[in-house]
């Protein structure tokens, strides 16, 4: 076989999907439903692998219990549970791949892949913020590659998580929890965001794309990546080349694996398909619309 492949989805359900709300870094869990659909996203993987040796041999998720949630059912279903081991701290390659070289899967889990960050729109219903912004705004912030919504107070937006988490009360405004969950970035000297377009997006995944995820490609042949909407897209732009129109229209439905092939030799993009692409399509059009109606959240 001539190409590597990449398996890549967004994480099943969330809470904040449930309930039509934007998510961005607010870290939600995923409901019931999500973790159905992550274990109807790996037997899908399975089904197309045939065999234990042509599974994902690495893994990698954002920083947003989402991500892990949905990796852990999958890696449970594909039956290599037992197997992975986390390597959240490194970016190196070769520290990643030591764990590979155990049997190991190794599962790196960085803010690369982190949902774009969704500013003051955060923690808002899209309806709500499509009626306060009208119909042409809300669809450029959005969905336009260069559209931004403005800065997140993050104030406001740690008061959302704690009362996401049920713990409010007893809030020490003096330590916002964002410092203490991204504590190793910030030490590593990395400028977290508070508001991304697509394209800062683009900007801050391309070269762990192609150094960490693409560049684990010779060792590993075929990896799993669980992002979220804009990731996925981002990811998609940067590997095939999408242009910054085109890229408006693509809508990622949650938990439908994407296979994305590459060329063995020169790395290139060779194909893209889902692995259920009937029910990707109706899923993405769901997406496409969130806000615009009173839309049953069920999406299977
Ligand atoms: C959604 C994307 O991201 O929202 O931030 O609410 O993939 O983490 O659920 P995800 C969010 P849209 O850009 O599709 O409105």
């Amino acid at each position: 076989n001539d190409t590597y492949k990449i398996f890549i989805l967004r994480h099943g359900q969330s809470e904040l999907n449930h309930e039509n709300i934007f998510c961005g870094w607010i870290d939600a869990t995923l409901t019931e439903e999500g973790k159905i659909q992550a274990r109807n996203a790996a037997t899908l993987i399975k089904k197309f692998c045939h065999t234990k040796e042509s599974l994902p041999k690495i893994a990698f998720g954002s920083r947003l219990i989402r991500t892990h949630q949905t990796l852990e059912v999958m890696l449970d279903e594909l039956g290599l549970k037992g197997d992975y081991e986390i390597v959240t701290k490194s970016t190196n390659l070769n520290d990643i791949l030591e764990a590979h070289k155990e049997g190991k899967i190794p599962v790196l889990q960085s803010w690369r892949l982190n949902e774009r960050h969704y500013g003051s729109w955060q923690g808002q219903r899209k309806p709500d913020v499509l009626k306060e912004y009208g119909k042409e705004q809300y669809m450029f912030i959005r969905r336009d590659y260069w559209g931004k919504p403005p800065p997140a107070d993050l104030e406001r937006e740690m008061i959302q998580e704690k009362h996401d988490k049920g713990a409010l009360t007893g809030y020490d405004f003096k330590e916002p929890t964002r410092h203490i969950k991204y504590a190793l970035e910030e030490k590593s000297g990395e400028t977290l965001p508070n508001s991304e377009s697509l394209s800062d997006v683009v900007r801050r995944l391309n070269v762990f794309l192609d150094q960490i995820i693409v560049g684990s490609l010779d060792k590993c042949s075929s990896s799993l990546v669980v992002a979220h909407g804009s990731t996925v897209r981002s990811m998609l732009k940067i590997l095939e080349g999408i242009s910054d129109d085109d890229i408006k229209d693509i809508n990622i439905p949650n938990a439908i694996p994407i296979v994305v092939e590459l060329d063995k030799a020169t790395k290139k993009f060779v194909r893209r398909y889902y692995l259920d692409p009937e029910l990707a399509e109706q899923n993405a059009e769901r997406v496409r619309n969130e806000g615009f109606e009173n839309q049953s959240q069920d999406r299977n």
